[in-house]
């Protein structure tokens, strides 16, 4: 059975990089036994002004420790920090952005959180996420899973708790057309291009599928199809979703696996991050419903 490192091999990484992914990857044992103790709310927001679970800043301090002790990254932007963190010690020149758990308002509901990296090469992390080198998150649900991607296809793994290695569960993910769709933000506070959006769904037989867990929500696209939105509204018309830690990983998976992601006008992994803490409206999913999407944005 094909395992993580084995697999990253094939694919000619170098070995910093397969390091710098196992390392990480290999935390997620770590973080799901925190779990049990960091059940409850902080009294913190985070830089985006929400208000931070004690896993959120449990998992962050834990990875920013770890990342920093490897000497494998130059800076780190994380969500839960307010500015870029720059490592002297690094002997590489990867840049990371990581949420260190995303969905975590779903923590005390016991419903699937997970860790969403992404690694460039150089230049900094405010890159635009055609440049990724990679992008990895981690699914904690009945297994832990890890998905990833170097630019060759999307792969997923599972943590295999007794031979401490993931192994191969899906080689080659290619996401279906599927009639599927969630969507965050209040309907009273839709923009009118969204709701045409939502209109065609409901009009076309899509069923919903939304859990307030953007890594959960993105995973079922890679079996399902379908797709999941954040939109902009009318009071935040730059939606809600971190371009950095949530958007650019999970396009470069999605489209690396035959999907697309959009703001409803152009190519996510196309726009250039301005800040750290940048938000995007966002579509991202099957690739004939993001066009789709694009066409009646632009024929609003
Ligand atoms: P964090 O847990 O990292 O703050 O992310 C939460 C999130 O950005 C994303 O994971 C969810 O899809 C979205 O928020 C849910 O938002 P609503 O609660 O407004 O639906």
């Amino acid at each position: 059975m094909l395992i993580l490192r084995r697999y990253l091999e094939s694919c000619g990484c170098e070995p910093d990089l397969v390091e710098l992914i196992r390392l990480i990857a290999r935390q997620m044992e770590t973080i799901r036994k925190a779990f049990l103790e960091n059940q409850t709310f902080e009294r913190t927001l985070n830089p985006s002004g929400e208000l931070q679970t004690q896993m959120d800043t449990w998992a962050d301090e834990h990875l920013i420790k770890v990342v920093g002790n490897s000497g494998l990254v130059r800076e780190l932007a994380s969500e839960e920090q307010p500015d870029i963190i720059r490592f002297d010690n690094s002997r590489t020149d990867y840049c990371m952005v990581m949420d260190p758990l995303d969905g975590s308002s779903l923590i005390s509901t016991n419903l699937a959180v997970g860790t969403i990296v992404g690694i460039y090469e150089g230049g900094g992390v405010l890159q635009p996420g055609s440049k990724l080198r990679a992008a990895f998150y981690t699914l904690f649900g009945p297994l832990t899973v890890l998905v990833v991607s170097v630019g060759k296809g999307v792969q997923s793994f599972a943590w295999d708790q007794e031979n401490e290695h993931y192994l191969l569960l899906r080689t080659g993910i290619s996401i279906p057309e599927g009639k599927q769709y969630g969507t965050g933000g209040l309907r009273m506070e839709w923009l009118p291009e969204h709701v045409r959006v939502i209109d065609y769904f409901d009009q076309s037989g899509f069923k919903v599928r939304y859990s307030g867990s953007f890594v959960a929500d993105c995973h079922q696209l890679l079996t399902y199809g379908g797709i999941y939105s954040y939109p902009g509204t009318t009071k935040n018309p730059e939606g809600k979703l971190r371009l950095l830690f949530e958007a650019i990983p999970l396009g470069f998976i999605i489209t690396q696996a035959g999907g697309r992601i959009t703001d409803g006008k152009r190519n996510i992994l196309e726009i250039v991050p301005e800040k750290q803490h940048q938000t995007t409206p966002l579509y991202i999913g099957s690739k004939g419903i993001i066009e789709k999407i694009e066409e009646i944005y632009s024929s609003s």
